[in-house]
């Protein structure tokens, strides 16, 4: 299937290659997540191969106060990655030559200003092309030898998880190209994680592995098990070795009541990039880690695919890994409290309670019933709440539950049928989980 970028597209992207040819030096803004990060390396890249100077900053959101700081930069010519949408008036309303390359919601077109957006061309930027996915189209339009850069572009459709239930729009477009040219190898996905497997299995939360994530010895004993050598890394495993390996974990995830469609999303199909020789999502999360911890030179550098950043990143990636899978495991100790239709935890000392909150729902919770983890350590809590598309199909909808049951305590709260989050005061924990599991039965008997 040959799918096309549209012609609309096209016209914008050359003229946003034609603004940038007429500048030497190029001030480049976006996101510090991984979409971010890619879509800044891939401009980056792009500029030093045109023998351009530039700079890039990493923001952690567009708001008025970073809109100040692009407001005064000297530069005259700026390009916006992964972020913008929401600001394009006022981008509108400068006088620099502006690139924006973004795939959030749109709020306004821009009249003045070299925009790009996926959903301006009927395309959803929510699924079907992110922040790098519109960065790398830029670069293919500047110059034919960047296709390369796919490989980046991958990074970050992995960070936004534009890839989990297979890959759409303008991403397949990105897909067939780099396969064609040979930077991309699809390869069928597994239960087992890639990279160095005695590493890599005891940082697991994706799945969670009771008894073997965060667990040293049941690393050891599961690799004796499948008869496999403890130096061996995912690439270096035979078909057999997977299909034992990847069986023995099975038989645990399902033993710990993971449902099916868990376990097929988790063994998504895995994108290998042959220059990086890594998969898309492991690359995606060292330039995460970057961005995160505030290295945002070193995420970009990691990025344009310089060994010693990349090193670096996948220290910091696993240091935090192993936070959170220690967490996990001491959160799986004390067991998820049970209530009639939700189930909850409090993980005030670690923090991470959204990605706990997360891993919980699917890998070691009750998959009829909303998980919710709270953050006490600071007032007022912090709430999130994640559910499954089971519960959504019988009635849950965690948007409006949230939004009423924090109401209902002098908080607020929203976000996702699936996932949202919210805050209360610190002496009303008890009644909201109350209210909330009185609204939660509701919905259940109202959809009935
Ligand atoms: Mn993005």
């Amino acid at each position: 299937m040959e799918t096309e970028v549209p012609s609309k597209l096209l016209t914008t992207l050359s003229h946003a290659a034609d603004i940038v040819r007429g500048h030497d030096f190029i001030q480049v803004y976006s996101h510090y997540d991984a979409d971010g990060v890619s879509a800044a390396s891939i401009i980056a890249q792009t500029l030093l191969r045109e023998g351009k100077e530039f700079r890039v900053t990493l923001f952690t959101t567009l708001n008025d106060f970073n809109m100040d700081i692009i407001r005064s930069t000297k530069t005259d010519c700026i390009i916006i990655t992964d972020l913008g949408a929401s600001y394009i008036e006022q981008l509108d309303a400068m006088k620099n030559d502006i690139v924006v390359l973004d795939h959030h919601t749109i709020i306004a077109e821009a009249k003045r200003i070299c925009y790009a957006n996926p959903h301006l061309y009927g395309i959803d930027g929510m699924t079907s092309g992110c922040g790098a996915t519109m960065a790398l189209l830029f670069a293919v339009t500047m110059n034919e030898k960047n296709w390369d850069l796919v490989q980046i572009a991958f990074a970050g459709i992995a960070g936004d998880r534009q890839h989990i239930n297979g890959l759409s729009g303008l991403n397949v477009h990105l897909l067939e190209e780099g396969k064609k040219r040979g930077y991309i190898e699809e390869m069928p996905g597994s239960l087992i994680p890639s990279g160095h497997l005695k590493t890599q299995l005891f940082l697991t939360t994706d799945p969670y592995i009771r008894g073997i994530s965060g667990n040293e010895e049941g690393v050891t004993k599961l690799l004796e098990d499948a008869g496999i050598d403890q130096s061996k890394t995912y690439m270096d495993l035979t078909d057999e070795e997977k299909r034992k390996l990847s069986s023995l974990i099975a038989i645990r995830l399902t033993q710990q009541g993971m449902l099916e469609c868990s376990l097929n999303e988790i063994a998504r199909t895995r994108y290998y990039l042959t220059g990086f020789k890594m998969d898309a999502e492991y690359l995606s999360s060292v330039l995460n880690s970057c961005g995160r911890s505030g290295l945002g030179g070193m995420g970009v550098s990691a990025g344009m695919g310089d060994a010693k950043a990349i090193e670096m990143g996948a220290k910091l990636m696993n240091e935090s890994n192993h936070d959170v899978v220690m967490n996990m495991v001491d959160l799986d100790s004390k067991g998820l409290n049970q209530m009639a239709h939700l189930q909850w935890f409090d993980s005030s000392d670690s923090g991470f309670t959204g990605m706990l909150c997360g891993i919980s729902m699917q890998c070691i919770g009750d998959p009829d019933k909303p998980t919710i983890g709270m953050n006490r350590s600071k007032e007022p809590v912090n709430i999130s709440s994640r559910g499954m598309w089971v519960q959504l199909d019988k009635g849950i909808d965690l948007a409006a539950a949230m939004r009423e049951a924090c109401a209902s305590v002098g908080g607020e709260g929203g976000g996702h049928r699936i996932a949202a989050g919210g805050s209360v005061p610190g002496e009303m924990v008890d009644e909201f989980l109350k209210n909330l599991d009185a609204i939660l039965e509701r919905q259940l008997s109202s959809s009935k």
